[in-house]
């Protein structure tokens, strides 16, 4: 992408509105721009960084047994009052007329409507388990909409609704979605910790919140430090294991970790000082068991081994990839902008042509463009006539992986400069070595796993 033809409005000052670090750069790289309180227009950048996380969550889901539907935002109030949830949802569905005066909503969740689906062509324990997941725009007129994207009214969300016949089965799909969401968060680059978490309106008595530390976050957790040492299950992991899944869910929820709503001051006085982290934490997944919640007062059953119909036990499964944007920036800045970590990048590399209209300069610069795009990489090529100091500034703002920066003085050498831009290193090298080096870097499409 040529930055002259590209749709990057950038803002030189931090808007005033916005409070936290995540929320300020996401304004100043032209991510987003705000159409209501809590509702967001998503801008070319922005949009490139979404749905490079969805593609991750959609991978990690899809390895994990889970099948992707679609399921429409605006729902029938009707559904709602079979499970009984539309009373007591209260003022944060948004609630909608048709033109026929029936009482409809925007989802802010589907459980209702899942189990509509599940139980219309579902009959037998023989087709379970099922695990069905969407990622869609959910509405939740939240009370205190803020910080951007983190806590928005309009959002997207990846959920999934698992069915079993019975408790058992039901403890293995949180088994293996919660092992999903273990590798979903550490290929976006984050160290998530599951803790115990309350249920609030989703119901259910197991639940865990999938929790990243940052002081921006709104939530106070606490848990053990061994987390922060602990390794993620690699691409091999087998989900049809059982067994395997539960060792490492084991494993994952034996050190001390809790929000504040189940934070136990006795189990909590049992881990020793220096290994007590009290933190502040963004929720980026939360998930829930809640048996036959839905299940029963909407009737889906299934045939049993017995000859006897069950209510299913269901569970869902929460990720939200708008929050997710802003979460990983408050993971990854530092005071020029956003670092990327690569897996989300919106672009692989930017390079910067620091005079453009020099045929020496123009040629390597168009030459590395070509080359590297064939090669697979997802280049933003600076080819404008700001002044070299404001393409070095915008460059580190919108914080791709890597700057190859090309001018007159380099090229006359037969040399270009490469900049990391998480950890600032940079070097200088013929532009063969340079694209030898950012191949060996294998920014490229990355494969999954
Ligand atoms: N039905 C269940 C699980 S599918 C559910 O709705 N869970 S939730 O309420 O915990 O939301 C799931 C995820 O959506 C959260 O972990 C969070 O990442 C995201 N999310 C929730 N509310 C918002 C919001 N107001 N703004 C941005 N993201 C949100």
């Amino acid at each position: 992408m040529r930055l002259s033809r590209y749709f990057l409005p950038l803002l030189k000052e931090a808007p005033r509105e916005a409070e936290i670090v995540s929320h300020r750069l996401m304004l100043r790289a032209g991510m987003i721009r705000q159409q209501s309180a809590g509702i967001y227009a998503w801008l070319p950048l922005g949009l490139r960084v979404l749905r490079k996380i969805e593609t991750i969550v959609r991978q990690e889901q899809d390895r994990s047994g889970a099948i992707e539907l679609l399921m429409p935002t605006i729902q029938s109030a009707d559904l709602w009052m079979e499970s009984g949830r539309y009373n007591d949802y209260g003022k944060e569905m948004l609630r909608i007329q048709d033109r026929a005066e029936r009482a409809m909503l925007f989802g802010p969740t589907n459980e209702e409507m899942i189990t509509e689906i599940f139980r219309a062509y579902v009959k037998s324990y023989k087709d379970l388990p099922l695990n069905l997941y969407h990622i869609q725009w959910k509405f939740r007129d939240e009370l205190r909409p803020r910080f951007g994207v983190m806590r928005s009214r309009e959002f997207l969300m990846k959920d999934a609704y698992s069915f079993d016949l019975d408790e058992a089965g039901a403890r293995q799909s949180y088994h293996r979605m919660f092992v999903a969401y273990l590798r979903t968060f550490a290929r976006l680059g984050l160290q998530a910790i599951p803790m115990r978490a309350d249920t609030g309106p989703i119901g259910g008595d197991l639940s865990h919140e999938f929790i990243i530390l940052a002081d921006t976050g709104e939530s106070q957790v606490f848990c053990d430090r061994a987390y922060l040492d602990m390794r993620v299950p690699g691409a091999d992991v087998d989900f049809g294991d059982g067994a395997a899944l539960a060792r490492i869910v084991e494993a994952w929820t034996t050190p001390y970790a809790a929000t504040d709503e189940m934070h136990d001051e006795a189990a909590w006085a049992d881990v020793v000082p220096p290994a007590r982290l009290s933190a502040r934490g963004i929720e980026v997944g939360h998930i829930f068991y809640f048996g036959t919640k839905y299940s029963a007062p909407m009737k889906a059953h299934v045939t049993g081994p017995d000859g006897r119909d069950h209510a299913v036990h269901m569970g869902s499964y929460g990720i939200g990839p708008t929050r997710l944007v802003a979460a990983i920036i408050e993971a990854f800045h530092d005071e020029n902008g956003i670092k990327w970590p690569r897996s989300v990048a919106p672009f692989d590399l930017g390079i910067i042509n620091m005079k453009p209209g020099e045929a020496a300069v123009d040629a390597v610069c168009e030459d590395l463009y070509a080359r590297l795009g064939t090669a697979g990489f997802d280049v933003l090529y600076d080819d404008g006539d700001e002044r070299a100091g404001a393409k070095f500034a915008a460059m580190d703002l919108i914080g791709l992986p890597w700057q190859v920066i090309v001018g007159p003085r380099g090229v006359a050498e037969g040399r270009v400069e490469i900049k990391n831009r998480a950890d600032g290193s940079r070097q200088t090298l013929t532009p063969d070595e340079a694209f030898n080096r950012l191949l060996a870097d294998g920014t490229a499409r990355e494969p999954a796993g």
